[in-house]
């Protein structure tokens, strides 16, 4: 029996992190394992899911600060992570969530430009240990991925920066994704089916070698 894992999936907008958790479920059930939960940060509890309202669109024509938006950020990751993610991982679930903490480090670190030190130091003093067992990031230039997000919806506060933003949010995903040992990097510029061929690759090829 393989222990339950939470993996968690990164990448921009339009990178196809919707899909990848589908495909990663379906993955999951090819080798029995059929307790799974999906979550989104942020968002995934009542209070989280305000919280996403507030940081995705303007309030009372009120800014947010980025300190503020990074310290919002992590109170909806605390609250999923305690009421929900802590509890299924004990209760022997798997957790797929759609962002974590890298998106942290990657928006409001690389992009806003908050010190990652100090985003790392919140993180450690908040989660300790607690990191995600597998990481996928979809690599999409920003130009692709918020070409496909434009097709699709209106964009909120957040997708609607500049492009300068999410090219230094990109750099900022690859440079600290090299850092991270439980995690896999996709080309996700490609065709759908060719993405998802490759996810389901990497999955299984990560799902063996749990199993060893
Ligand atoms: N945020 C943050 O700043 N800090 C944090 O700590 C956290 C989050 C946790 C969440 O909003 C926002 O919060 C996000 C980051 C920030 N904002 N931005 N910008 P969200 O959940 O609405 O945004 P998102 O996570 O970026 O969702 P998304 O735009 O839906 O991206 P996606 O899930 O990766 O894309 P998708 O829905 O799978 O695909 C989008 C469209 O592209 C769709 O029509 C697909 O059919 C199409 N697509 C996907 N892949 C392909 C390929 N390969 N070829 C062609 N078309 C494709």
């Amino acid at each position: 029996m393989i222990k339950n894992k939470f993996i968690v999936i990164e990448g921009l907008e339009g990178a196809g992190k919707s899909n990848a958790c589908i495909c990663v479920k379906n993955s999951l059930k090819k080798y029995n394992i059929k307790n799974i939960i999906l979550v989104r940060q942020p968002g995934g509890t009542p209070i989280s899911e305000k919280i996403r309202k507030l940081v995705k669109n303007k309030f009372c024509n009120e800014n947010l600060i980025k300190e503020t938006e990074l310290l919002l950020m992590y109170a909806a990751r605390m609250q999923l992570v305690k009421k929900i993610i802590q509890p299924a991982l004990k209760n022997g679930i798997w957790v797929i969530s759609d962002r974590h903490d890298l998106s942290s480090l990657a928006y409001q670190g690389g992009g806003l430009g908050i010190n990652e030190k100090l985003i790392k130091k919140l993180k450690h003093l908040l989660f300790g240990k607690f990191v995600p067992d597998l990481t996928i990031y979809l690599d999409v230039y920003p130009k692709i991925g918020l070409r496909r997000a434009l097709n699709r919806k209106k964009l909120d506060q957040i997708e609607k920066r500049s492009f300068n933003f999410f090219e230094k949010t990109r750099k900022s995903y690859l440079k600290n994704l090299k850092l991270d040992k439980n995690s896999i990097k996709i080309n996700a510029n490609l065709k759908m089916s060719e993405v998802t061929q490759k996810i389901e690759e990497k999955i299984s090829n990560w799902l063996k070698k749990q199993f060893l």
